[in-house]
């Protein structure tokens, strides 16, 4: 997997689990894209679940995000109060960072266990790895509208994650979709998922430490702002 020619032109492929009943694959977006055709396209540490999520609950997330006052949100960039370098911690403390409050809101949490349900159905090797009822910690981030007459989106820069955590994380979308990208640091190969609104992502092992992964800027019109909510573990 990680020695892979990059470059190549991209080739799509199903995404796990992405067939129809009739067999035939949904419209391209909600399809993977790789960066060269010999990448492996249901690859065991990096799995993408379509509507995994109750959209009552997720409506209640956004809801609950939306009254955060904006003064609550932490900067993680290096200059302070810019929307889209802001996020919103819970749950356990890191040693560098802080958080929001160390409970995570309950809405947040049953969004956690739809996905870790459907988790279950796929993969229960992995399943066996999670904890069922509630995570450690999770962190919000925002991709607001950037330009709303072009309705291009704002997005999250490459980066690893940090090694305080285990090697594994489940992110959910909400809002609307928006493509999340994972490179390999060396080979620069990529793969690149489109996450709906209500779906679930989980990456681990190699995904986490070898490959680095962004949220791309939307260029197509982008209604609001998009949120993410990715969970983490000890
Ligand atoms: O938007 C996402 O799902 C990714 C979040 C992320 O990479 C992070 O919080 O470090």
């Amino acid at each position: 997997m990680c020695d892979q020619v990059p470059g190549a032109k991209a080739k799509r492929r199903k995404l796990n689990g992405m067939t129809t009943a009739k067999g035939k694959t949904k419209r391209e977006k909600t399809s993977i894209t790789l960066s060269h055709p010999t990448l492996d396209p249901n690859p065991a540490h990096l799995r993408y679940y379509d509507g995994a999520c109750d959209p009552e609950i997720a409506a209640e997330c956004m809801e609950h995000i939306r009254n955060v006052p904006p003064s609550d949100w932490l900067d993680v960039g290096r200059k302070p109060r810019q929307l889209e370098k802001q996020q919103l911690l819970y749950g356990r403390e890191r040693s560098d960072r802080r958080v929001q409050s160390p409970d995570i809101p309950v809405c947040f949490q049953a969004l956690y266990r739809q996905a870790v349900l459907r988790i279950q159905q796929d993969r229960p090797d992995l399943f066996e790895r999670i904890p069922k009822e509630a995570a450690v910690s999770c962190a919000v981030n925002q991709y607001v509208v950037k330009d709303p007459m072009k309705g291009s989106g704002k997005g999250l820069g490459m980066h690893c994650d940090s090694g305080a955590w285990e090697p594994l994380v489940i992110g959910v979308t909400l809002g609307d979709w928006r493509y999340l990208k994972f490179r390999h640091k060396q080979t620069k190969a990529w793969y690149r998922i489109c996450t709906q609104p209500c779906s679930a992502y989980l990456f681990c092992d190699e995904f986490y430490t070898d490959w680095q992964h962004c949220s791309l800027p939307r260029s197509s019109k982008q209604d609001g702002t998009i949120y993410s909510i990715s969970y983490r573990f000890k």
